[in-house]
């Protein structure tokens, strides 16, 4: 076992990327094993039957296995004090969107995005529906951008920024075509073109070869 904690990480999978920017803003070196989701490795499923991605286990055998649970305890282990603060500020706001976020878009996101996968559902409707309801979603936060801001709430991406742009990357690319030029909401597309270019998430992106248990380690997270 190593000294270090481990980060089981899919590179697009949008939870995954909200653990990695935490770990990354906050500096903290861990080991990075690369998986893919339809061969998930016997050592991660042991430690998190779920087997979802990220799961982070330290050391100690402790495991965290939810994307939300990693990022509190890497921004608690290494205070960002525009992050943290913004996080106590707003609590109700970041609270309320992710879940709505995590369920709700989510949802129609995957129905959009992946729309063959669910034909067979009773309740599955054309892809533009569920782009439709991801979009009444979205309203919220173009509002909420209205703010002369940069970022959702100030001029330095904030732990709700972090936490949602990684879904709606994931909208964009359903159909960049028409996100690029008709998606009706324009702070909305600004927002995501500025989480593109930004150089955590550049870093956060970079490809890493799939995590075999013989190969050289790769670390992750120190500068
Ligand atoms: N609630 C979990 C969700 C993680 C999740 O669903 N990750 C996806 C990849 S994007 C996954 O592992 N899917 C595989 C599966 O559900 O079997 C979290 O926030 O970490």
């Amino acid at each position: 076992m190593s000294n270090l904690p481990i980060l089981y990480s899919f590179r697009r999978c949008p939870y995954a990327m909200r653990a990695r920017i935490a770990i990354k803003l906050c500096k903290i070196k861990v080991e990075l094993r690369e998986v893919l989701l339809k061969k998930i490795p016997v050592e991660m499923s042991k430690i998190s039957p779920k087997s979802t991605v990220p799961v982070l286990i330290f050391p100690n055998g402790k495991v965290l296995e939810e994307s939300i649970d990693i990022m509190n305890w890497a921004f608690n282990k290494r205070n960002i004090d525009y992050i943290n603060n913004s996080k106590n500020k707003n609590q109700e706001t970041i609270k309320r969107f992710i879940t709505k976020f995590d369920t709700k878009f989510k949802y129609h996101l995957d129905r959009y995005k992946y729309y063959t996968r669910y034909i067979a559902e009773n309740d599955i409707k054309t892809p533009e529906y569920h782009r439709e309801e991801c979009l009444k979603i979205l309203f919220e936060i173009e509002t909420l951008l209205e703010n002369n801001s940069l970022w959702l709430f100030d001029n330095k991406p904030s732990y709700l920024d972090i936490a949602i742009l990684p879904f709606v990357r994931q909208y964009r690319i359903a159909d960049m075509n028409w996100f690029d030029n008709e998606m009706p909401l324009s702070n909305i597309r600004e927002w995501l073109n500025r989480f593109l270019v930004w150089d955590t998430f550049e870093k956060i992106m970079i490809k890493n070869p799939l995590w075999k248990n013989s190969q050289t380690k790769i670390y992750f997270g120190q500068d």
